[in-house]
């Protein structure tokens, strides 16, 4: 689908980027200077087998454009995608900030997010264990506000000096350039054990939240603490989250591994379909805020960047909605251009002394100097501010605006001092005037030394699953380190966590057990950060349906009509493409083929009755796999009458897909939901719907699954 054929968001935003669209529809072909040319497929020669001619100007301007059309990737978080949306304030927050964009419920402020991966190169997998990036350019009447966040509530360094560390580390280590996008190997898991600081992280990278289900199904955290200022002066600390409302939800690991080969652009598909769909992802905007009297009240320094503020301690409070509503254009000229920045505050919003977040607003625009080249890329259409911009700033690489007159210096009397400096009235920004003193020390400060506590939190809050599911990570990232020495530091380290978790990586990686019990005596846990009671709803999720010649055609159409009222998509699979006729001669389109689709690119799976089709799905090998890789992760899997029996013919032994159900009644058991013989489907419906609602049926892992020859 074109994206002229979107309904397009009618703000500010949106009408400033539409003087800069082009739509080269029905036009002649010309150079860059507007000269139209007669033929672009064959070069000037000096006769038609003779060489090319330095005169031929187009030529030349075609090559030259090609050879020059790569800019740097980002150093990191280089793959990314990108949306435009909208975001509104439930009510006035004029008691904590000055904010503009966060006091008029009524007001829709325009935003562009791009969301990323953190280690992989332009061109990598989206379903790579990683932390992602959720970065959200807000356009204010009072400027731009960057939120530049992580699906991760915390970092793996306290100071910003170690970042060029652990980047190094985790990328591909620079002899051969391996691995590519994965922290599965030597040289990260040496600095991991090197630094215990990055202990709290690496327990939430190896959990689910590691391989997101979805964009849009995730959490954002700024991760850093900020101030929020109000009229008054008055400061308190913030963080900021945003909350899916579709709930936080993961792949499994095997199936992350399978999506990386099938399809490499999982997650920003998803995205651009969902738009596309109209099934526009919204998100909450949720801040934690703690008074500066308070500073001092926790167990942890609240300025520490590898420690989160528990919800349970500091509650969330809901603030407003963004949603995103316009795919963009023109990946490189948005996604690829847009530059974000920690320190693009607007009035209302300033900054802490967290020792990250000082660091961070050096590197953005720097970094951003080199890939967008030169100073000039605040006049780049997605990072245009929809408010006024004038100062005395000229000339540089690709300077677009025109500024006129002979002043271009301040203090000026030919001017009247224009551009005049912004007075409080004009809500000019005036930065938070926090009292500091101190010697200067190169030092870090003795609040930051637990490393672990947090760490057995998180550990805490995990459900059952959860817990197997980091402990399997550890065996994958661990189990991939060549080094026995780091690998049995890891397991030393991790010790310190939790000792049944130390013992356990111990028990897969082939180092001994930690030599103590472990563990920091933390007992208590945070409810909020485990995924188990997340929302849980069957909306946008997306179900494969397997049929063959003489398919049970009142199935697979009653089964679609009651997904569709719930929000859910299906998809008809088949051997072949095309037309499929049922077994009293209607007929339904198959858009995919077993060569073009695989269950991992799906939710749930569905398998209706006919006795031929049935028979037909039965001889194949490709249904069975999809039986396999649904049931083993853990996801929904619908069949009635004849269908039943696709799941017995799999080469899984498990009663929940072997034993037959009674004639009529809706047999349910860990997602697996059966039925034979009922009258109508209505009973079948609603199970299978609220099974898909249920995301996974992670006790299914438990289970004791053989597999037959
Ligand atoms: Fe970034 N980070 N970062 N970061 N970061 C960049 O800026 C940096 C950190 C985050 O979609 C770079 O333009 C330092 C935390 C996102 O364009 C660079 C430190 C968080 C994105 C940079 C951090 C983030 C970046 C690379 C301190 C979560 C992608 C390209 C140790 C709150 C933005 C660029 C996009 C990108 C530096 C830590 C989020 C090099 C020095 C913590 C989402 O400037």
């Amino acid at each position: 689908m074109d994206n002229n054929d979107q309904p397009s968001m009618d703000n500010q935003k949106n009408q400033q980027l539409e003087q800069y669209r082009v739509d080269h529809r029905n036009t002649k072909l010309t150079t860059n200077q507007g000269v139209r040319v007669t033929n672009t497929d064959d070069s000037l020669k000096a006769g038609d087998r003779g060489p090319t001619l330095m005169e031929d100007f187009h030529f030349r301007e075609k090559m030259t454009h090609f050879d020059h059309e790569r800019i740097p990737e980002r150093v990191v978080h280089a793959r990314g995608f990108g949306a435009h949306g909208e975001f509104q304030v439930y009510e006035p927050m004029k008691e904590f900030t000055k904010a503009k964009f966060l006091q008029d419920p009524s007001k829709k402020t325009p935003v562009f997010v791009r969301f990323s991966t953190v280690v992989g190169s332009r061109g990598s997998a989206d379903t790579v264990r990683d932390v992602r990036g959720f970065a959200t350019k807000f356009y204010t009447e009072d400027g731009n506000y960057d939120l530049v966040a992580n699906n991760i509530p915390v970092f793996f360094i306290q100071d910003a000096i170690k970042f060029p560390d652990v980047v190094h580390s985790i990328k591909p280590e620079p002899h051969n350039e391996i691995p590519q996008a994965s922290a599965a190997h030597d040289t990260f898991w040496d600095f991991v054990v090197s630094n215990t600081e990055t202990a709290h992280m690496i327990m939430w990278l190896l959990s689910d939240r590691g391989i997101p289900r979805s964009y849009r199904m995730m959490e954002g955290f700024g991760v850093n603490t900020f101030r929020f200022v109000n009229e008054e002066g008055k400061a308190r600390f913030v963080k900021f989250h945003w909350k899916p409302k579709l709930g936080v939800h993961s792949l499994v690991w095997d199936e992350a591994q399978k999506l990386a080969g099938k399809d490499p652009d999982y997650h920003r598909r998803d995205l651009w379909e969902s738009i596309n769909m109209g099934n526009f992802p919204e998100y909450e905007l949720g801040v934690q805020m703690i008074d500066e009297e308070d500073e001092f009240k926790f167990d942890f320094d609240i300025l520490d960047p590898t420690k989160f503020w528990p919800e349970e301690v500091s509650p969330v409070r809901l603030i407003g909605k963004m949603t995103l509503n316009r795919n963009q254009d023109n990946f490189f000229a948005e996604t690829e251009q847009v530059a974000f920045h920690a320190g693009h505050v607007v009035p209302g919003i300033d900054f802490s002394n967290d020792p990250l977040l000082q660091g961070r607003l050096f590197s953005y625009t720097d970094t951003q100097l080199l890939r967008l080249s030169g100073p000039n890329f605040h006049e780049i259409p997605i990072n245009r501010p929809i408010a006024q911009v004038n100062n005395n700033q000229r000339d540089g690489f690709h300077r677009r605006s025109i500024d006129r007159g002979e002043v271009s210096y301040s203090p000026n009397s030919l001017r009247n001092n224009s551009p005049i400096p912004a007075s409080d009235e004009d809500n000019g920004f005036t930065h938070y005037a926090e009292k500091v003193e101190g010697q200067k020390v190169r030092k870090r400060s003795g609040s930051f030394a637990d490393h672990f506590r947090q760490a057995t939190l998180f550990w805490n809050s995990m459900s059952e699953a959860e817990k197997q599911h980091i402990i399997k990570a550890f065996h994958f990232e661990v189990g991939s380190v060549r080094d026995k020495q780091i690998k049995q530091r890891v397991v030393d380290m991790f010790n310190n966590v939790d000792g049944y978790l130390a013992r356990q990586i111990a028990e897969g990686i082939g180092v001994n057990p930690p030599a103590s019990p472990g563990g920091t005596g933390v007992t208590a846990s945070s409810p909020a950060v485990s995924q188990e009671k997340t929302v849980k709803t069957a909306q946008t999720r997306k179900v494969a349906i397997l049929i063959e010649e003489g398919f049970n055609y009142n199935h697979v159409t009653e089964v679609m009509t009651a997904l569709a009222g719930a929000g859910v998509a299906a998809e008809l699979i088949s051997e072949k493409q095309g037309m499929m006729t049922g077994e009293h001669g209607q007929q339904l389109e198959v858009t995919k083929s077993y060569a073009t689709t695989a269950a991992i690119m799906y939710d749930a799976l569905f398998i209706p009755g006919g006795r031929m089709s049935t028979d037909k799905l039965k001889g194949l090998k490709d249904p069975k796999e999809f039986v396999s890789d649904t049931f083993f992760h853990a996801k929904t899997i619908g069949a009635v009458n004849e269908g039943v029996e696709l799941l017995t013919a799999s080469n899984i032994q498990q009663p929940m897909l072997a034993d037959a159900p009674q004639d009529g009644t809706v047999h349910s058991d860990l997602g697996v939901v059966k039925v034979v013989n009922a009258p109508d489907l209505n009973a079948f419906n609603q199970e299978f719907t609220n099974a898909i609602a249920q995301h996974r049926h992670w006790m299914r892992e438990k289970q004791d699954t053989k597999i037959s020859g």
